[in-house]
């Protein structure tokens, strides 16, 4: 099992008939295909990739199972969940709360059924992600929902818990994607970060649950994901208004998680050059300086995909995750 970005021009039912998972695209990435989460975010270069895909080792089946649309093989099964929260009712604190908490709580239902309990990496895509409604950010009550679903399937808050990214959109739904597995995953943490679901109550009353990189074991190989990556050192952001220094802040966490999992698979870990990366920009106009940054200083050119949206905390204005492994 792989990922792999695809550009615009690639053909999409041809690719989806042969062994895709599923896959995140965004606009306009050319859907819809099968299994797809087309999220309501930009991809900002005409040449450049809109999809990542999730190439799976064998045929794929498809089904549903209340809210959520899966495909399943091999031991993996890939879903999306997509949530209106005029669905429930007239808007209050609450109803993004519940909304959330709806989908994760059909997430979990989901891999009750399909027998695949672990789940590894969380794509969250949200409306409006920064906006205070009621007093409090709709990320922060986001979070709420997302935890309060884990605590109440008995899952872990802390720990094995999914990689996971949260970005803004313009888009009118909570659009959400999963993969998981049906054999355990090794969670990864960054040695300069705190954790996410041990920030301290300032940034919210239930705190994220999310690790900040998972390693799958594969057949064809170890896949590692690294969760969505900010300028966050301990729990604080960083360099406030400088979109090049919040790059190379996340590119140091990103550098520092490889070396952790590196340490914990008891060899050298991956180098960045294996990697892709989905670059999530506040500014669309920072496109092009962030670009140039990433090639002249990290060497990357190829298995970039640039995507505009909102990040999690309103000083951040970039978010990296990266790809790896798995063979081909
Ligand atoms: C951070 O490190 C930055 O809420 O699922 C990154 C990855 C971030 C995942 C999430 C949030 C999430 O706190 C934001």
């Amino acid at each position: 099992m792989r990922f792999e970005f695809l550009p615009r021009s690639a053909h999409l039912p041809a690719v989806a008939a042969e062994v895709l998972l599923g896959g995140i695209g965004f606009a306009s990435c050319g859907g819809p295909v099968p299994g797809l989460l087309e999220v309501s975010a930009p991809a900002l270069e005409e040449d450049g990739p809109v999809l990542c895909m999730l190439r799976g080792e064998g045929g794929a089946r498809q089904g549903r199972s209340g809210r959520v649309c899966h495909r399943s093989g091999d031991g993996f099964v890939f879903g999306r969940v997509d949530i209106a929260e005029e669905e429930f009712g007239a808007d209050t604190p609450t109803r993004l709360v519940e909304a959330t908490r709806q989908a994760y709580l059909a997430i979990f239902d989901c891999l009750r059924d399909l027998g695949c309990s672990h789940l590894a990496r969380v794509w969250n895509y949200l409306p409006r992600i920064n906006l205070v409604e009621f007093g409090e950010e709709r990320y922060r009550r986001f979070n709420a929902g997302r935890q309060l679903a884990f605590e109440q399937r008995g899952r872990a808050l802390e720990g094995a818990v999914p990689a996971a990214c949260a970005l803004g959109t313009d888009g009118t739904r909570i659009e959400i994607a999963f993969l998981a597995c049906r054999d355990a995953f090794v969670p990864i943490e960054n040695p300069r970060q705190t954790s996410a679901y041990r920030y301290p109550i300032e940034y919210g009353e239930r705190s994220p649950t999310f690790s900040r990189a998972a390693l799958l074991r594969c057949r064809s190989g170890d896949v590692l994901m690294v969760s969505g990556t900010a300028a966050i050192v301990g729990h604080r952001s960083l360099h406030v208004g400088d979109v090049l220094a919040q790059t190379r802040e996340a590119m140091a966490n990103i550098a520092a998680v490889l070396g952790r999992a590196g340490e914990l698979m008891g060899r050298p870990g991956m180098g960045l050059s294996a990697l892709e990366f989905t670059v999530y920009l506040r500014h669309r106009t920072d496109l092009a300086p962030v670009r140039r940054l990433l090639q002249d200083e990290f060497g990357l050119g190829q298995g970039l995909m640039f995507v505009e949206a909102d990040i999690c905390r309103s000083e951040l204005l970039v978010e990296i995750e990266a790809y790896g492994g798995g063979g081909r």
